[in-house]
């Protein structure tokens, strides 16, 4: 059995969630806040992690790998190794050019706090340049990456509202208009495993705000 450990306000969380949700495998959930981590398991603190009967894995991107080797099917990764690389290079722009570009603005998009006027700038030229790039990788025709449903789709269904909310909170300018990702999501949403994330994640982020402040 594995367990899936964090909390369910967290994308990369909700990234592996959905993961192990579509290949339809059976997990129990740890909740685990920030702070509040088993650092044996994932020594810098974050989440998610995962404890497998092997021993625990952190790393989102890791535990995916993990996940996809050990339970090859339904596969999220394509068998043919260069539709892999594509599905990993959507993945890498997603999350090293996109999110973690945009989680400089989480601290005043969500958190309460302020970002300065120059990392404003510096990370809005940045998310411009990357969106573009990510726009010419990226098709929506149904999938981010084409005909299939595979595991870019787990991190851009997570990710990608999160890139939207914090460019329309800073900036007065969802950066993400351009591109068919309001109508990628809707579609996305009529998942059923989605819902359950997207109903998760609204439950577990009124928990969270409801926390006493850190001392
Ligand atoms: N590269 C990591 C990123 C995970 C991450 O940043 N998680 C956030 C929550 S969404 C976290 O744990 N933040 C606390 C911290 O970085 O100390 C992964 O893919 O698992």
């Amino acid at each position: 059995m594995l367990t899936l450990c964090g909390f369910s306000a967290s994308n990369y969380y909700n990234k592996v969630k959905l993961a192990l949700l579509e290949k339809g495998l059976p997990f129990t959930e740890e909740l685990a806040w920030v702070g509040e981590t088993d650092r044996s398991a994932s020594p810098l603190g974050k989440v998610p992690y995962l404890r497998t009967p092997e021993g625990p894995l952190c790393e989102s991107a890791v535990m995916a790998d993990y996940i996809e080797a050990a339970h090859p099917q339904p596969a999220l990764i394509p068998p043919n190794p260069y539709q892999a690389a594509k599905v990993r290079e959507l993945i890498t722009f997603l999350e090293l050019h996109l999110e973690l570009v945009a989680r400089n603005l989480y601290p005043q998009a969500f958190f309460g706090g302020t970002v300065s006027d120059a990392a404003k700038e510096k990370v809005g030229a940045q998310l411009e340049k990357n969106i573009a790039a990510f726009g010419q990788l990226a098709k929506f025709s149904p999938y981010v990456g084409g005909d299939t449903f595979t595991l870019a789709d787990c991190a851009a269904i997570v990710h990608l509202p999160l890139v939207s909310s914090a460019t329309k909170i800073i900036y007065g300018r969802d950066f993400l208009a351009n591109l068919p990702v309001r109508e990628y999501l809707a579609r996305m949403g009529e998942r059923p495993h989605v819902q359950r994330i997207n109903a998760d994640r609204k439950t577990n982020t009124a928990e969270m705000l409801a926390r006493p402040p850190k001392r």
